[in-house]
């Protein structure tokens, strides 16, 4: 059977997850503090735990909520959970960091969350709605919701562009689900994983669920969608994924309507407004064309008449460089932003906030990283020699920044920074990852240079960093480390 048709695996111990040695030691103390918490919280032990990874993605940024292939691993890095079924009552969510203080729920799945009162419960909740949502539309039956009990313990650094949103409610959907005694195909859970986070506002792709529910130790994956497919990527032997925080928090809950969200209907503006200038009816577009990749016939098709293959050909032809207003886009259109957003709360606000509409950059953009990715995939399956395999994968990665710093716009001072200092220190490519505004860099390194590389890294980025007690010393290994590719979510009895 195809690795993402079957369900999520349940295991009695932790070797398979955790490995040998002292990374296994490390988990075992883990879940024992987070039984021990769980006891203290609620006089009882749990029924079971869950976890779920975070991911690092190698590229494919902010392409997957316009329809296309995305090329993430899982890290070792993840999100586990301790829960208890209740009989009566209302859903408890402790975590093991006093951080994080204990918030509690009604036992509906119904239920709205408060979004202008951002609490980190919510992730949590996020699951727990769309597992009985997705249990109903199954038919399958998970009796009356009740509440639960729930300790949770993060290591995936939040706000960092390594999902520790999609971590968490990976973890919180699964633990649900294994509460209530059920276990469904990977993908489905991968799927309805996506659909639930976007409770919390931000109208998310799919990758980074995708990889935490069906990632393969050792392996990067091809992550498609519509409907979603993970193909196992080898990655060349002799280099080293090293992945370094940037020190700058990105808050994608909090800054959605101006960052994440904003990008969202820029891209659905640009898809439309070539739609129309490729010769669909303005109602046709509006109502029909949703993503850049719903467009792409059109563009090949408008590229092919001129002796190219590109879409990115119909984006320069037809686009204009200066940014829209959204008056110049409603005569393209002949309707109203807001008449076209009307059924989005989240994709108003964005309106509401924005002042001018970039459709060339990331149109631009969108088709020059799906290209990208795929490209990324022929050479690790070229017989390339792993040297120059290395050598393009870096390139690859490079252009990737350029273009998501240049066109897109998600990258921050502090990012340009470490990524430059990655490149002048013997990065074959280095690149932001994840949703961007801050979090954490990416950067492709010979395994023989990578203890090198660390400690020139910490001289040239960290070392000022601590001198201002921006972060401690101590703390240095969870900004700055090697990463291979972890396993996916799974669930635990012991
Ligand atoms: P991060 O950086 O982990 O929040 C976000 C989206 C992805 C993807 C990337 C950009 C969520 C849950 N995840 O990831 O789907 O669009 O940005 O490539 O919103
Ligand atoms: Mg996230």
């Amino acid at each position: 059977m195809a690795h993402e048709e079957l369900p999520i695996p349940i295991y009695s111990s932790l070797e398979p997850v955790y490995g040998e040695g002292s990374p296994l030691d490390e988990a075992q103390l883990r879940f024992q503090k987070l039984k021990a918490r769980f006891v203290e919280l609620y006089g009882r032990e749990p029924d079971l735990y869950t976890r779920a990874p975070g991911r690092v993605n190698l590229i494919g940024e902010h392409i997957d909520y316009e329809g296309y292939s995305v090329l993430p691993m899982a890290i070792r890095q993840d999100t586990i959970v301790a829960i208890g079924k209740r009989d009566a009552g209302e859903l408890r969510i402790g975590n093991v960091n006093p951080k994080y203080s204990i918030c509690t729920y009604p036992a509906d799945p119904a239920q709205e969350l408060d979004l202008k009162n951002h609490k980190w419960g919510h992730y949590f909740i996020c699951g727990y709605k769309g597992l009985y949502e997705f249990a109903k539309l199954k038919g399958a039956d998970v009796g009356l919701p009740v509440g639960f009990d729930v300790v949770v313990d993060g290591t995936v650094p939040t706000g960092s562009g390594l999902s520790s949103s999609a971590a968490l409610v990976c973890s919180a959907t699964i633990a649900i689900m294994a509460a209530l005694d059920k276990n469904f195909p990977k993908k489905e859970i991968a799927q309805l994983a996506c659909e639930c986070e976007r409770y919390i506002g931000t109208q998310s792709g799919g990758m980074d669920q995708a990889i935490s529910i069906m990632a393969k130790s050792g392996f990067a994956e091809l992550i498609d969608f519509n409907p979603i497919r993970a193909s196992d990527v080898q990655l060349p032997a002799g280099g080293t994924f090293i992945i370094a925080h940037s020190l700058a928090e990105s808050q994608k809950a909090v800054t959605a309507a101006t960052n994440y969200n904003n990008r969202v209907v820029e891209c659905r503006l640009a898809a439309i407004v070539l739609a129309i200038k490729l010769g669909m009816s303005s109602e046709e577009a509006i109502s029909n064309v949703k993503t850049l990749s719903d467009v792409e016939g059109l563009c090949v098709s408008f590229a092919g008449n001129h002796g190219s293959s590109d879409p990115g050909f119909a984006v320069k032809e037809l686009l204009k460089e200066e940014p829209y207003t959204a008056e110049d886009i409603e005569k393209i259109t002949g309707a109203s932003l807001t008449s076209i957003f009307a059924n989005s709360s989240s994709s108003l606000d964005v309106l509401r906030a924005a002042k001018q509409f970039k459709l060339f950059q990331r149109a631009s953009h969108v088709y020059s990283e799906a290209k990208r990715v795929y490209a990324f995939r022929d050479t690790v399956f070229s017989n390339l020699s792993d040297e120059d395999m290395l050598k393009r994968l870096g390139e690859l990665m490079n252009e990737s920044h350029f273009s998501c710093s240049v066109l897109y716009e998600c990258s921050c001072p502090e990012l340009e920074e470490l990524v430059k200092i990655c490149r002048d220190n013997g990065a074959l490519g280095a690149r932001l990852t994840g949703a961007g505004w801050g979090g954490c860099a990416v950067a492709l390194v010979k395994e023989n240079i990578v203890p090198q590389f660390i400690l020139n890294l910490k001289e040239s980025f960290y070392q000022s960093r601590i001198n201002e007690g921006v972060i401690s010393k101590n703390d240095l290994g969870l900004y700055i480390f090697a990463s291979r590719p972890s396993s996916g979510a799974a669930i635990f009895k012991f």
